[in-house]
């Protein structure tokens, strides 16, 4: 199987700036998305209420989409959950969060991403402490994934965004940790660019961890609009034989049609031609 488009659209007026190419306008999205020939698209959604089932189903339909996977960073941007919170109770309400977001997509066939909900550690939690109690969410949460058949993608972040995970090596001990085997890795390219010594060396290494990946050049702008090489990441996902998304997680530079289009002429030329 090949690999598949996608492009994100983000529906949380708090991220405005952030690197998501599509905002706002789900429908208007969707439209773009199918006629610039994506398979699929990801939402960032502002909570696991803020979709319906059925709508979102009649509009993937409609646009012959898929959903490539959710977003499950509100959370954090909106209510400051982390999975790793000291508290309890606190930590509670992060994995009902996340659950609830598992729900609705894990109904449509698509994958829920931890990124930021991973959350941080430092003051009186220790990272020790932080990768217990972010490990146990995981546990939990990728058991509860597997009902729905989709995995859990864990993400991990560069150093401005976590101190906890920030290297696919750590995400690997992480998961590889976990008894659960679905939780899989998301790997984003931008944020491998500044972490990883050899960004497709590192996707060697994950192999079959890697779930997803966001396909985004150096500074965030679209495929293409930065400096990194795609020829050897490409090569590194087809001899792991990676089949499943690049997804479009980057800046609307310099709009959301042109990053859009920018992105899937430099998906029909670094990634289609190699992988039909
Ligand atoms: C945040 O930087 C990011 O890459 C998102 O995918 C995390 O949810
Ligand atoms: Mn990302």
């Amino acid at each position: 199987m090949s690999i598949r488009s996608a492009v994100t659209v983000s529906l949380v007026p708090e991220a405005t700036g952030g690197p998501f190419v599509f905002w706002h306008d789900l429908p208007g999205a969707a439209r773009q998305a199918r006629q610039l020939g994506f398979d699929a698209i990801e939402i960032f959604p502002p909570g696991p209420e803020a979709l319906a089932h059925d709508t979102l189903r009649s509009l993937l339909d409609h646009h012959g989409l898929r959903l490539a996977a959710m977003g499950t960073g509100a959370g954090w941007v909106r209510q400051q959950l982390q999975l790793c919170h000291p508290d309890a109770a606190r930590r509670q309400q992060a994995r009902d969060f996340v659950r609830r977001i598992i729900d609705l997509a894990g109904g449509l066939g698509a994958p829920a991403i931890i990124g930021s909900m991973q959350g941080r550690w430092g003051g009186e939690l220790s990272k020790a402490d932080a990768l217990q109690w972010l490990a146990e969410g995981l546990e939990e949460l990728g058991r509860h994934a597997a009902q729905f058949s989709v995995p859990l993608l864990f993400e991990p972040l560069n150093r401005y965004e976590t101190n906890l995970v920030n290297t696919v090596s750590d995400g690997l001990a992480l998961v590889q940790r976990l008894e659960t085997g679905n939780v899989r890795l998301l790997c984003d390219l931008f944020h491998m660019n500044i972490e990883e010594i050899d960004v497709a060396e590192a996707l060697r290494l994950a192999g079959n961890w890697v779930g997803h990946v966001h396909f985004v050049d150096s500074n965030r702008r679209p495929a293409g609009c930065g400096h990194l090489d795609y020829r050897p990441i490409v090569r590194a996902l087809r001899d792991i034989g990676y089949s499943g998304y690049a997804s479009a997680e980057a800046l609307p530079w310099p709009d959301s049609i042109g990053a859009a289009a920018q992105t899937m002429a430099a998906f029909r030329r670094w990634i289609r031609p190699q992988s039909e």
